[in-house]
């Protein structure tokens, strides 16, 4: 089949300028070769080329169609979707919460805590905390700020319109455009937040101060989370952190515009996250599913909550105790939906060190051997930017 394939300028990211549009007689023959996901349209015709460049160049993102007075949505964003794909699930399955009360002063507590997040995350991947130390008032803040950033007039939001991967505040909308074969329908103001966080200068002033506060409170805990997910697994408690899991925070700050044709397309498609582990700060509009026992389950709304779920990482250093699962956005017709995921993960690959991750030594027997090979952030990071949203694990070819 043929099929057209687009090389950027790694250098300088996504360059209009820079794009070759060439016609492959076979799919790139890269290290990692994926099977398509059934879900998606796999060939880019040029019609699509020419709509996704006038898209990039408006530097609006999604919010900028509808600003436009688009009404229905543009063939880009179409996604396959199964119907029986978005049927509803068996409400008796019960997404995960654990309350993270007197974790510090209560032994006992903390040790059914440390149980509950050691189930949640062999069995889910996922689950949400309460009581966890940040202020339901600053994650409030924090939506509003990511809110402010999106609803300001487009001419302002260009000014941060941006590819470079390097850049510590960039606006952007699809991380992978060129790459995935379906656009999803949302923007994104992301902040390389963590441990070179971007000067106040570089920063919108929209979401300045906040951006600053949730950065240091969602770090603060992160570490806890650490710590808990350690002793799960009968590690010391500080045995992530001294992995450096903790060091390297990744904010987005997600808008999914209310959707005139929800049916065709999707806030992000079927993906698990590339980090150690991720928090998610969610408005009340749901949308969010994980797939669960076969089933997509809804992770509900809960004021005040966050979302911790596992990242390929974390998966394949704990060599499968713990699962970095498939999520995935449905996009609606009500909105905006507002979220924020701190992904816990170097992104800049400038900044990656040769420190090798692999499974835990501590956690490996003779009945347990190592299923992943040692590897790089690099290698890691590498394979993640040279891939769209295909729905596939980025773990896949780490397997040995
Ligand atoms: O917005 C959400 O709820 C999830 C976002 C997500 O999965 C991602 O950005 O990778």
């Amino acid at each position: 089949m043929i099929r057209y394939h687009i090389f950027l300028s790694m250098a300088t990211g996504f360059s209009l300028h820079s794009l070759h549009l060439t016609k492959l007689h076979s799919p790139n023959p890269t290290m990692h070769n994926p099977k398509p996901s059934p879900r998606v349209c796999h060939t880019h015709s040029p019609n699509r080329i020419s709509e996704v460049i006038s898209f990039e160049e408006s530097k609006t993102g999604v919010k900028g169609i509808l600003e436009s007075g688009v009404t229905k949505v543009p063939p880009m964003f179409h996604v396959n979707l199964d119907p029986t794909d978005t049927s509803p699930t068996d409400s008796s399955l019960a997404f995960p919460i654990v309350d993270l009360r007197d974790i510090d002063t209560d032994s006992a507590r903390r040790v059914e805590v440390v149980d509950r997040v050691q189930s949640a995350c062999h069995e889910w991947g996922f689950f949400q905390v309460v009581n966890h130390g940040i202020d339901v008032e600053v994650l409030e803040e924090m939506l509003d700020g990511i809110r402010r950033f999106h609803e300001q007039d487009g001419e302002e939001r260009k000014r941060f319109y941006c590819r470079e991967k390097e850049k510590k505040v960039r606006y952007f909308s699809n991380g992978k455009l060129l790459r995935d074969m379906a656009a999803h329908w949302r923007d994104t103001i992301a902040f390389v937040a963590n441990p070179h966080p971007p000067n106040a200068a570089e920063m919108p002033h929209v979401c300045r101060d906040i951006v600053t506060e949730y950065t240091k409170k969602v770090r603060g805990l992160g570490i806890t989370i650490f710590e808990l997910l350690s002793e799960a697994l009968g590690l010391k408690s500080s045995y992530f952190k001294e992995m450096d899991c903790a060091e390297a925070l990744y904010i987005l700050g997600q808008y999914y515009p209310q959707c005139p044709e929800p049916e065709l397309t999707m806030g992000i498609t079927k993906h698990t996250d590339c980090d150690f582990m991720t928090i998610l700060l969610q408005d009340q509009i749901g949308g969010l599913q994980v797939l669960h026992q076969n089933q997509w389950v809804d992770v509900p709304p809960v004021h005040g909550a966050l979302v911790i779920n596992i990242g390929d990482i974390l998966q394949l250093m704990t060599n499968d105790r713990f699962i970095s699962v498939y999520h995935r956005v449905l996009s609606k017709n009500i909105g905006p939906r507002i979220s924020v995921a701190t992904f816990f993960m170097n992104f800049t690959i400038s900044e990656c060190t040769s420190k090798l991750y692999g499974p835990i030594k501590e956690l490996l027997s003779e009945e347990n051997p190592p299923v992943y090979m040692d590897v790089t952030m690099k290698e890691i990071l590498t394979n993640y930017y040279a891939r769209g949203h295909d729905g596939n694990s980025y773990l896949r070819p780490l397997r040995l």
